[in-house]
């Protein structure tokens, strides 16, 4: 995989510059009409992940929010987690000659094709959320969105937190999120970077996807249970999935936060609730609310100055432990 720091950090102003020169060219403002300043409103054509957890739904609400509040007119597809969905939504925008394309993209990987029709059409593109691999950095202007192997490293530093004089061996299932998807590739590759270099006594004894979903963490972890007596410790790339493993754990006679231990990341509101009751120990919070910072970028690239936004747009975003929730709760956005 390249590596995503280097790579987003190479020759992307030259890049960023290029595309902006190509749109200029080939696609004169496709506005529609006038917005409330008198302006020409833009109109930006955005493909989102899925539905598939509380995480995503309070994105799709700042993303519809935020365009809503910037007076851009917004096209909305949800891809039910399918990439060929996704790249259909884009197509699509692409024919309706949208001015400015944004997505989350489902996995990493099978994007370049897509994206150079959009290149191709003069429609720069803005990522949000989920990285691509790609071997040309000009298909994108920037990424707005967290890092996620560093939210693998945070919980792994949680785990030690909630794991404090704890000693001898320690047992660890993951959950893991969309097979392929930036988030679960980087999250496991950040906990594995901590747990390898300073924990030779952790062991990952299970592993598997549940897809990000409630559904999916609670049918993987029943199955985790029922080949492993000796858990001690679930990290799920999600809460979701941590949401539904506690239903199995729960099912199996045991007690979640107590019997086995239950680092997370996320921070949805149910996640809080959970961690509330103490069920789930820490969670690492992974910020959806990017509507109003990729409006920004929007406007930013419509008005030909792409060249000035960073590659990567980071969010801003914290680690709980269970003891926070409560007071933590009432004041949460998600
Ligand atoms: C992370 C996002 C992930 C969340 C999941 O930015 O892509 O997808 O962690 C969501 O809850 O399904």
């Amino acid at each position: 995989m390249i590596d995503r720091r280097s790579f987003l950090t190479a020759g992307a102003a030259v890049s960023a510059a290029g595309i902006l020169a190509a749109c200029a060219k080939k696609n004169p403002a496709k506005s529609t009409g006038p917005d409330s300043s008198g302006s020409k409103q833009i109109t930006l054509g955005f493909s989102q992940v899925g539905s598939e957890s509380g995480w995503r739904a309070a994105n799709t609400q700042s993303v519809k929010e935020a365009a809503k509040a910037a007076g851009i007119n917004l096209k909305f597809s949800d891809a039910q987690q399918k990439q060929e969905n996704q790249i259909s939504a884009i197509r699509s925008y692409i024919a309706q000659k949208v001015d400015v394309i944004s997505f989350s993209p489902v996995v990493v990987t099978g994007w370049d094709t897509v994206l150079k029709e959009a290149k191709a059409a003069g429609i720069p593109v803005i990522l949000t959320d989920r990285s691509v691999e790609t071997s040309d950095p000009s298909l994108y202007v920037t990424l707005v969105g967290s890092d996620f192997e560093i939210e693998g490293e945070r919980a792994a530093h949680m785990l030690e937190k909630v794991l404090a004089g704890h000693k001898g061996p320690v047992k660890i299932a993951q959950l893991e999120g969309t097979t392929g998807a930036a988030p679960a590739i980087e999250r496991a590759k950040g906990f594995g970077k901590i747990m390898h270099a300073s924990h030779p006594e952790w062991t990952i004894i299970a592993s598997q996807t549940g897809d990000f979903t409630r559904a999916g963490g609670k049918q993987v972890m029943a199955a985790f249970l029922q080949a492993h007596s000796d858990i001690d410790v679930l990290f799920s790339h999600n809460d979701d999935m941590a949401i539904g493993a506690i239903q199995s754990i729960q099912a199996a006679g045991k007690t979640p936060g107590t019997d086995i231990k239950i680092v997370s990341v996320d921070g949805v509101h149910d996640g809080f609730v959970a961690m509330s009751k103490g069920q789930i120990n820490a969670i690492v919070e992974c910020n959806p609310l990017l509507g109003p910072q990729l409006m920004d970028a929007v406007k930013t690239v419509h008005a030909g100055k792409g060249s000035t936004l960073p590659r990567w747009i980071k969010t801003k975003e914290g680690d709980y432990t269970a003891d926070q929730a409560a007071a933590a709760l009432p004041s949460r956005k998600y």
